[in-house]
């Protein structure tokens, strides 16, 4: 009998099994956590009546940090989203991430740096002039997004908070705080929390390594990191964190949270890279959202998610099929 095999990127969307749901799974084996519900995928909402929620924000284009291919729609942004801190359905964030506070902001900076202190994210803004990037996001869950951010270059905020010669990995926490962040309060949360990320210091001084205040030209929706995240764009999405409480410069390397889950998974550098695949999928290709459930549109994906030019060289001598 001749069974045909579909090639492994031929992926329906329940098989690629959301991270959650599988953590959940690993974490309450005994359990039935699995749910049905965390399994599908809410739909995406249609554009909104009256455009882009937020204020609006002053900012020059880039169009060397840009892309043309087509952005994904405000909706499709904001309502398919990973902040597990409001829960692990992707619809979760839209629906509770409005309990958290943004102003005031305040982050703390520490470490190897000359300029600690408590900064009001103003003061750290302040004398950066925000630029709009178009940058390719894309999970480790295999799907991708094209984004239009609003923000400054991670290199300028770092530069003027001089860190110290001693600086080799720069870290970052997201905001803990149970009492808006539901998330927090679930017994079924699989992470440690704050959610931490770091970054090497010559990546986080890369041009493309940027802070995020802003999407389509407003200040960020909640979902999304406000009032202040990361992006770097050559990646997987899990190295960009959301709403930043705190910038630490180091020594050492950080403990970042996917690791400290499932470091044979989730490797600190974590680079698109399609010729490793996941422990448990693919990651040749990736669906490039929106997309339809029925027809979804699959995509190669690229080594260092298309920025190798700008990003490849900081690799040098390290085997990225270990250091993915
Ligand atoms: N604090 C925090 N940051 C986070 C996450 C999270 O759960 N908590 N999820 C990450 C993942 S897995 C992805 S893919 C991106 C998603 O960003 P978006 O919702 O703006 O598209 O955020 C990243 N940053
Ligand atoms: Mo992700």
């Amino acid at each position: 009998m001749l069974i045909k095999r579909r090639p492994s990127w031929a992926l329906s969307e329940s098989e690629v099994t959301p991270e959650s749901v599988y953590l959940n799974r690993r974490k309450f084996m005994a359990g039935t956590m699995a749910s049905a519900a965390a399994l599908t995928m809410p739909a995406l909402l249609k554009a909104e009546e009256g455009g882009i929620p937020g204020d609006a924000l002053q900012y020059k284009a880039m169009p060397a940090f840009s892309t043309d291919e087509k952005k994904a729609p405000y909706p499709a942004i904001t309502s398919y989203n990973n902040f597990y801190e409001f829960g692990t359905d992707k619809g979760d964030p839209a629906r509770y991430a409005g309990a958290m506070s943004v102003d005031p902001w305040s982050v703390s900076v520490e470490g190897e740096c000359a300029k600690t202190g408590a900064y009001a994210l103003e003061d750290l803004l302040k004398p950066h002039q925000y630029q709009e990037r178009i940058y390719r996001l894309r999970c480790v869950e295999a799907w991708s997004m094209v984004i239009p951010w609003v923000g400054v270059p991670l290199a300028e905020v770092l530069a003027s908070l001089e860190p110290t010669s001693k600086a080799k990995y720069v870290y970052f926490e997201t905001l803990h705080d149970p009492d808006q962040m539901r998330g927090q309060r679930s017994m079924f949360s699989v992470i440690d929390w704050p959610y931490r990320e770091g970054l090497r210091m010559d990546e986080a001084m890369n041009e493309l390594s940027f802070l995020a205040i802003g999407l389509y030209g407003k200040t960020l929706p909640n979902q999304n990191g406000a009032p202040i995240r990361l992006v770097v764009p050559w990646k997987y999405g899990f190295k960009s964190i959301k709403s930043i409480v705190r910038i630490r410069f180091m020594e050492e390397r950080p403990k970042t949270s996917w690791e400290m889950i499932a470091p044979e998974e989730y490797g600190f550098y974590a680079n698109v890279n399609p010729e490793v695949d996941h422990p448990r999928w693919s990651q040749k290709r990736e669906r490039r959202l929106p997309s339809g459930l029925l027809s979804p549109n699959w995509i190669e994906t690229v080594k260092f998610n298309g920025y190798g030019e700008q990003v490849a060289h900081l690799y040098k001598g390290m085997d990225l099929s270990r250091y993915y």
